[in-house]
Parts: C-alpha cells; sequence; structure tokens
C-alpha cells in the first residue's frame, strides 16, 4: 500500500461513512509516516467535499452529514498531537471562531491546529460565537488576528457584522481580521473589509505569518 492508496482508503472511508475502517487506515498512514497535512487536505477535505455533493444529489440526508461530520472530527483529533510543534516560542495570537448561527467546526478546527503547528497561540472561541464574544476576546486577549469561518450562506452576514463592531469599538486598527469557509469567497472578504482570504488552511496560515514576521 503506497502513499496514495492510503489517503485514498482514508477519503473513502470517510464516504462510505465507515468509521472504524476511517480511524484505521488513520493509524496505518500515521505509522507510514504520512504527513498529517496531506491526510487533511488529501482525505478529509476531499471527502467531504464528496459527502457535501451526494447530499446535493439527494443521495445522502442529514443523518449521513452528521456521521460524516463526527468522523472528520474524530481523525482530526488522532492527527492533532502529530500537528503540534514542539513547544516554541510563539510568533503571534490568533482569535478564532466559527460565526453565529453556525456550527460547522471542523475547518475552522483544521485552521486553528495547524496555526498552532505553525507557532501561533491560538484562543478557539468555538462554534457559534456572537458578535459580542469576538469583541470581548479581541479586548481581553489582545490577538494580532482575529480568525473567522462560515460554511452556511445565511450566517456569512455576521462576519461583516464582527467587522463592523470592532469599527465601533476602536478596535479595528488593532487586529488584522481574515475570514474563510466553504460559503465565502475573496471577492466577499473585500466586500465587508475583512484584510485576507484563505479557500484552506494551509493558505491561512501563510497569510497569518506573512502579517506577523
Ligand atoms: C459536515 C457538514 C455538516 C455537519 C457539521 C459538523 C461539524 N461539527 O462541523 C452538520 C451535520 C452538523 C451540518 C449541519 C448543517 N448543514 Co452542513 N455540511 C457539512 C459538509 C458535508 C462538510 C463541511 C466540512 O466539515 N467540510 C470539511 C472542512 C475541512 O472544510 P471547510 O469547513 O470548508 O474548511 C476548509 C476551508 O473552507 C478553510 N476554512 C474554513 N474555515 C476557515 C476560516 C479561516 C479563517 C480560514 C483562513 C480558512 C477556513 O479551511 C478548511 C480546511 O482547509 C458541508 C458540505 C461542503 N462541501 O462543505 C455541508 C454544508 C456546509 N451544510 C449545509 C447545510 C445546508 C447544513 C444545514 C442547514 C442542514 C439542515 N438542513 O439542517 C445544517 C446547519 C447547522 C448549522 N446551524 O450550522 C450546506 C450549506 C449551504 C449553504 N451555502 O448555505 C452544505 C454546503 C451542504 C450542501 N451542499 O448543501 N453540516
Amino acid at each position: 500500500m503506497d502513499k496514495t492508496d492510503i489517503l485514498n482508503y482514508i477519503r473513502d472511508s470517510i464516504v462510505n461513512l465507515d468509521f472504524e475502517k476511517s480511524k484505521e487506515f488513520t493509524k496505518i498512514a500515521l505509522e507510514n509516516k504520512v504527513d498529517p497535512q496531506e491526510i487533511i487536505l488529501k482525505s478529509i477535505a476531499e471527502g467531504m467535499e464528496i459527502v457535501g455533493k451526494k447530499f446535493e444529489a439527494s443521495e445522502y440526508f442529514l443523518s449521513e452529514l452528521i456521521v460524516a461530520g463526527e468522523i472528520g472530527k474524530e481523525i482530526t483529533q488522532i492527527l492533532q498531537p502529530y500537528l503540534k510543534g514542539a513547544e516554541v516560542k510563539k510568533i503571534g495570537k490568533v482569535v478564532i471562531g466559527t460565526v453565529s448561527g453556525d456550527l460547522h467546526d471542523i475547518g475552522k478546527n483544521i485552521v486553528s491546529m495547524m496555526l498552532e503547528a505553525s507557532e501561533f497561540e491560538v484562543v478557539d472561541l468555538g462554534a457559534d460565537v456572537p458578535v459580542e464574544s469576538f469583541l470581548e476576546a479581541v479586548k481581553r486577549e489582545k490577538p494580532q488576528v482575529v480568525a473567522m469561518s462560515a460554511l452556511l450562506t445565511v450566517t456569512m452576514v455576521e462576519m461583516k457584522n464582527v467587522i463592523e463592531a470592532l469599527k465601533k469599538t476602536g478596535l479595528r486598527d488593532r487586529v488584522k481580521v481574515i475570514i474563510g469557509g466553504a460559503a465565502v469567497t475573496e471577492e466577499f472578504a473585500k466586500s465587508i473589509g475583512a484584510d485576507g482570504y484563505g479557500a484552506n488552511a494551509v493558505q491561512g496560515v501563510r497569510i497569518c505569518k506573512g502579517w506577523i514576521t
């Protein structure tokens, strides 16, 4: 079994909603020194995309989405210790959360972990985070970056609300704002006055690093 096979097996077990096999193959991948970032991008992200397409085609329903979500979460947890770098001096602080009304947190968790692995201190506010909680965290934690995720078209507007609230409270100039998630685009990011947009976790980390160093 070569690396591509293992990555495909993990992806396919996610698509087939096979909890045990997806965990088993992830462990095999790690034993074979497959880069955990590749597992995220090639297996989890691609697997979830296929599940999403099946959902759109009414081949899968909400129950299947939930199971796929749980599998994605579980695999990400298995990968977490392998993503974390050694305890080194942190280069900057990021406050991250999925916006209010949105429960999708798998992508946000991946971004969070990759930031940590890239020597950022991350304050993860979780999912369904109200505007006020973002504001409080900026005041309390004094981060250089605020990162927001949204997967639903209806919750994208919350990102704009957070930026407006940061402006109103005089905090906007103290932070850079980056957004991401399947619902948002580069154009949307520009239109709401965000400083950056990351199509995936790797891009997101690269942008944040560019701001700090
Ligand atoms: C799993 C899933 C769920 C799970 C979520 C579990 C969880 N704990 O997250 C559950 C079952 C709960 C769920 C619920 C719903 N879901 Co849903 N879900 C999905 C699914 C299949 C996968 C999402 C996912 O985890 N992808 C994998 C991760 C790794 O990808 P990602 O989140 O995009 O993140 C990557 C990048 O976008 C980026 N990124 C993400 N955030 C950020 C942030 C920053 C700062 C940066 C830089 C980058 C970044 O980096 C990540 C890694 O590279 C998508 C389909 C899809 N194709 O996206 C639908 C999808 C998002 N859901 C959808 C819908 C409609 C719903 C429901 C409304 C269904 C319903 N009728 O009730 C509810 C809403 C619940 C709510 N209030 O939030 C729609 C949204 C349509 C739209 N445009 O609004 C989608 C697109 C499915 C579809 N095709 O119709 N869902």
